[in-house]
């Protein structure tokens, strides 16, 4: 994946196994390139459907890759192309900076599929969201750019592969466009910027600040068509 985000623009489309619907399969799996997502993640919050199974049919009906967006350790399954190894370097909570990571290694060690070590950042952007809920620890203020440079910059100096501005599933409005160009100007590994990302408009915002991928969850779930009218917008910006 990190490869693909060197070159050009992404997107991924953000999948909950908690909102799992087999006809988003067939949806995907019908798409042509110019309205396919670059990558399908999953994750979520709660766990009462383990996504190993839901990542296997995926991948055999889309084709599309899969990364492991995990919200827990329960989520661990080595059936997605990429798994994101978050560090949650906005927040001060030690099982999220390195506990999670001691006890899943011996496992993710025997797994196959590709580790990003990722520089998970979250923003508040208008609403508590689950994300910063359950992970017990606060958001940089969305107006704290100085902040949000700084701790992307100690995350990539830390060896970190990618770094994600995340405003949080549901968030009222996504990372502003300010906020996206600093960190992008301050790092070298690829940006990519979820939360709130509800219009083509919004998201060609947080292109042209400079995100390497966009995430879309609520905003796919809500209206099936706006996946298209994104990657309209991405390829807008890729280079042919
Ligand atoms: C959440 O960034 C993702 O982790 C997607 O957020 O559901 O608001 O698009 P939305």
């Amino acid at each position: 994946m990190i490869k693909t985000l060197k070159k050009q623009r992404c997107i991924a489309l953000l999948l909950d196994p908690e909102n799992y619907d087999p006809e988003d399969i067939v949806h995907l799996a019908g798409l042509d390139s110019h309205s396919r997502p670059d990558f399908i993640f999953i994750g979520g919050s709660l766990t009462s459907i383990h996504p190993g199974e839901i990542i296997g049919k995926i991948k055999k009906t889309t084709g599309i890759p899969v990364v492991l967006f995990p919200g827990s350790l329960l989520q661990l399954t080595d059936m997605a192309d990429n798994i994101l190894l978050l560090s949650l370097i906005s927040g001060r909570n030690p099982e999220l900076l390195i506990g999670n990571h001691v006890v899943a290694a011996p496992l993710l060690k025997k797994m196959k599929s590709g580790i990003i070590p990722t520089g998970y950042i979250l923003i508040n952007c208008g609403v508590k969201t689950s994300v910063e809920y359950m992970s017990q620890t606060e958001a940089i203020p969305s107006t704290k750019t100085d902040i949000a440079v700084a701790t992307a910059m100690a995350g990539e100096m830390l060896g970190l592969k990618l770094i994600y501005l995340e405003a949080g599933s549901g968030a009222t409005h996504h990372v502003p466009e300010s906020m996206i160009r600093a960190v992008k100007q301050a790092i070298s590994v690829p940006l990519i910027v979820g939360g709130g990302i509800r219009s083509a408009r919004e998201a060609g915002l947080v292109y042209s600040a400079g995100a390497d991928m966009i995430i879309m969850g609520n905003g796919y779930e809500d209206n099936k068509n706006l996946l298209g009218e994104v990657c309209r917008v991405r390829d807008s910006y890729r280079v042919h």
